[in-house]
């Protein structure tokens, strides 16, 4: 039996496995509810054909190391992202269709987000690394910092804001963090002594109320991970 605690298994964990690693994390399987809904978070800052891809830069086993020189704390790049479920893709006519998938996070766009429909309490994100790196700081913004550029309406204050999440690394620790208030902005979380891991689950904890109809929704628009490769 492959042990996700062992290196090497680690080191062949695809997208899927990460999740898998952080059912494990979490003790439990989870079921990504499919239902379809209207509305959606809002349009996506560009049209995207269909789901975002992932694993990211084309696998664990490709591209380069995902940080800069040893001993130099760098921004590390996630290889790919998943997560424990993804707002449906809502269709915006004309063959543009808005997706929400977990890459949306590690895109380097504010604009686009990962989405879950609800409070997104007990939902995760899943970011793994092409090898075992020594994490920081996680930063995120905590929803969908989106103004709709046809409409001018704010996304991130009609959609739900999280207030607090739990990180969750290899080794079983974790680290809280509250967003009080949350804002548009990127907040950086420091780790204190650098966490090996090769990979982040990004548990939601709590949220807010959408402040507009059909905007139920819980986002990250952005992570940004730092520490050493
Ligand atoms: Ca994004």
């Amino acid at each position: 039996m492959s042990d996700f605690r062992d290196p090497m298994a680690i080191a062949a964990m695809t997208a899927a496995g990460a999740v898998l690693l952080a059912g494990l994390v979490f003790g439990a399987v989870f079921d990504a509810p499919v239902t379809r809904v209207t509305g959606g978070p809002g349009p996506a800052a560009t049209p995207v054909p269909g789901p975002s891809p992932t694993p990211l830069g084309g696998g664990p086993s490709a591209g380069p190391s995902p940080a800069g020189p040893p001993g130099v704390e760098t921004t590390l790049v996630p290889s790919f992202a998943d997560a424990s479920g993804v707002a449906p893709p809502v269709d915006r006519g004309g063959g543009v269709q808005d997706t929400y998938a977990a890459a949306n996070a590690v895109d380097a766009d504010d604009a686009t987000a990962w989405c879950v429909e609800g409070d997104g309490v007990g939902q995760f994100l899943v970011l793994g690394f092409t090898g075992t790196v020594e994490v920081t700081q996680v930063a995120l913004i905590p929803g969908y910092d989106k103004i709709d550029p046809a409409t001018g309406e704010d996304r991130f204050a009609e959609n739900r804001k999280i207030e607090s999440v739990r990180f969750h690394f290899d080794d079983g620790s974790t680290v809280d963090r509250t967003f009080d208030p949350p804002t548009p902005d990127l907040a950086p979380t420091e780790l204190g002594e650098p966490i090996p891991t090769r990979a982040i689950a990004i548990e939601v904890v709590r949220t807010s109320a959408p402040s507009a109809p059909n905007r139920d929704f819980t986002c990250i628009s952005t992570v940004m991970v730092r520490g050493f490769g």
